[in-house]
């Protein structure tokens, strides 16, 4: 029902070249949106826009762009306005993580995590917001994480990143909540995608949270179901958001408990 009424709609997804965003793209192509992907992989961008344009019929625009150049961010957000219009939904989705130890992070490292995650998606966000706050229409889903609600060992500035996320996301809601501009804070456990080959390069991770993997045609299929909705959050899966209430109840037990536990990465 909801996806129909993404026919014809603006959709800006960043980090659309791989993962969850080419999945996300997909799926909106398939209900007749035009999209407008962002990410730095310009050839792997070209070739998913032929691909959707071919299959769905739909408009599919494409630009280069590091979420982290926030000049950059400007400058390709008024060539969207410019040459597009306006736009209906932002999908902040690009991101990255490597998971540490906080004494072995560089400052590159951490400084990178920060640009890409928090500033980045605050630069594109800020750059729908006039337009939506004044159209009095519009949603932004910013893509955080399970690490978002509880920080584990190992990846204390991923999860710091993402927290961030989230504390944005909350303020924002309720800042556009009488401008009828929606935002949805969508928060996975891990996902099979590439991710975990900057994130996770021994593997060991991996291989110990296998059998909890989602796939991400299925994370993106609950995005796009959220779309155009109130949704407040997604969290996947479900009962790994437990774990985030029992923190908040019992957050000395948890940390002592899920130590051990947590720190299989
Ligand atoms: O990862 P991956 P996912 N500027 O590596 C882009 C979160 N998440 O789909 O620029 C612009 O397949 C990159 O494109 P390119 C995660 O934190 C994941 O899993 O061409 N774009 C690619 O398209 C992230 O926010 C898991 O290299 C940049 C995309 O981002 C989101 O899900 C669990 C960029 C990454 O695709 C998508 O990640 C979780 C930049 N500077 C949350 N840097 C998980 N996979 O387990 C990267 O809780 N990209």
């Amino acid at each position: 029902m909801v996806r129909e009424q993404l026919k014809g709609k603006n959709i800006v997804i960043t980090g659309a070249s791989g993962g969850i965003g080419a999945e996300i793209a997909k799926l909106c192509a398939a209900s007749g949106a035009n999209l407008i992907l962002l990410a730095r992989s310009f050839d792997k961008l070209e070739q998913l826009q032929s691909e959707l344009q071919q299959k769905y019929q739909v408009k599919v625009d494409v630009f280069k762009l590091d979420v982290s150049d926030t000049n950059q961010v400007q400058v390709v957000f008024q060539q969207i306005f410019d040459t597009i219009g306006d736009i209906d939904i932002l999908v902040n989705n690009a991101g990255f993580g490597v998971f540490r130890e906080a004494h072995e992070a560089s400052i590159d490292e951490i400084k990178g995590m920060f640009e890409v995650n928090v500033v980045g998606l605050m630069a594109c966000t800020s750059m729908v917001l006039p337009k939506m706050r004044s159209r009095r229409f519009g949603h932004i889903i910013n893509i955080a994480s399970q690490a978002g609600k509880i920080a584990t060992p190992k990846s204390s500035v991923y999860s710091a990143t993402k927290h961030a996320v989230l504390g944005y996301s909350n303020a924002l809601r309720m800042e556009l909540s009488d401008y009828n501009v929606q935002v949805t804070s969508v928060n996975p456990g891990p996902i099979a995608t590439n991710f975990f080959n900057i994130a996770d390069e021994k593997g060991t991770y991996v291989k110990s949270v296998q059998r909890f993997m989602l796939q991400p045609e299925f994370v993106a299929g609950k995005v796009v179901d959220s779309m155009l909705t109130k949704t407040r959050e997604i969290n996947l899966p479900r009962w790994m958001n437990m774990g985030s209430v029992v923190y908040v109840l019992f957050p000395r037990l948890f940390e002592r408990i899920g130590k051990r536990m947590l720190n299989s990465k």
